[in-house]
């Protein structure tokens, strides 16, 4: 009998913490790479305890702990793009940044987890500190909301001219772009705005009539990862990753009393699909 030899497979990796209701954290990520077809793997930094209603307990893991899955993923796998979520603590944060000052070619997204919309923090204030100083000069993509961005830029941000000089001061940082996501602002339109190498590009879309979701942050900043992983451009994987979480927004689901969630992300992969892709037979559809 002859033994069938796997292809390589591209593999994405999350580095993140456990949300037990499955909306956001790493399972939100790995949910999306499946979503584009590639493989991946998660570092848990912290277990969170959260149905739908808010965070209960989050407890960070121990660091050597965090320090053995990253030194486990790195001595076998080929690792083609890498995202990181909550983070927890400093000492968790360091250990990161120092596991991946070693991948310096490998794209980084960070998406700067604070506090969730409901409940405990995810990242205390010394961790937020490391994080700044650590992680984000590495990162090819710093994806914030209002309050994240504001908290890194260190002022407030309420109009269009501030969110545009929080990008400059935060790729002052050392992130080479910035991605301000729109949601938490107000008004017709959702605008996420991508400063990436000294310009600014705006995605937009309709805000709409929907309750409030959960884990859209993670979702998106993982489908970026995974695009970068497939060896998409820059403003290219965000604008796509865009594109499906909006048409996945647009069809949220229910699983609890509390926060819904974004809909089936394959589906909203298939449906956002360029025409000729999505004619093929091969299903691809990226
Ligand atoms: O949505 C941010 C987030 C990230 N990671 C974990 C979370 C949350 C929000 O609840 O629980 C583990």
């Amino acid at each position: 009998m002859s033994e069938i030899t796997p292809a390589p497979t591209v593999t994405a990796l999350t580095i993140a913490g456990s949300d037990s209701s499955g909306g956001a954290g790493l399972q939100a990520d790995l949910r999306a790479f499946n979503a584009l077809d590639i493989h991946g793997a998660s570092v848990v930094t912290l277990v969170t305890a959260q149905g739908t209603r808010g965070v209960r307990r989050v407890d960070p893991l121990r660091p050597e702990l965090v320090r053995a899955q990253l030194d486990a993923i790195f001595d076998d796998l080929s690792v083609a793009a890498i995202k990181t979520g909550a983070l927890g603590n400093a000492a968790v944060v360091e250990i990161v940044a120092d596991a991946l000052r070693s991948r310096k070619g490998v794209p980084l997204v960070l998406d700067p987890v604070i506090n969730p919309t409901v409940g405990r923090t995810l990242l205390d204030d010394s961790g937020f500190a490391a994080f700044v100083r650590e992680l984000l000069p590495q990162a090819t993509l710093v994806a914030p909301n209002r309050e994240e961005a504001s908290r890194l830029a260190g002022r407030p941000l309420r109009t269009a001219a501030q969110a545009r000089q929080a990008c400059k001061a935060i790729a002052g940082l050392g992130a080479k772009s910035v991605l301000l996501k729109g949601g938490h602002f107000t008004g017709q339109e959702s605008v996420d705005l991508l400063y990436d190498r000294g310009e600014f590009v705006e995605l937009r879309a309709a805000r709409v009539e929907v309750p409030p979701l959960h884990g859209l942050g993670c979702t998106l900043s993982a489908l970026i990862a995974g695009l970068l992983a497939r060896g998409e451009p820059l403003r290219a994987a965000v604008a796509r990753a865009h594109a499906v979480l909006h048409h996945a927004i647009e069809r949220p689901r229910r699983v609890g009393e509390g926060l819904a969630l974004p809909g089936n992300l394959r589906m909203a992969v298939q449906a956002t699909a360029a025409p000729d892709a999505r004619a093929g037979t091969g299903g691809e559809g990226i």
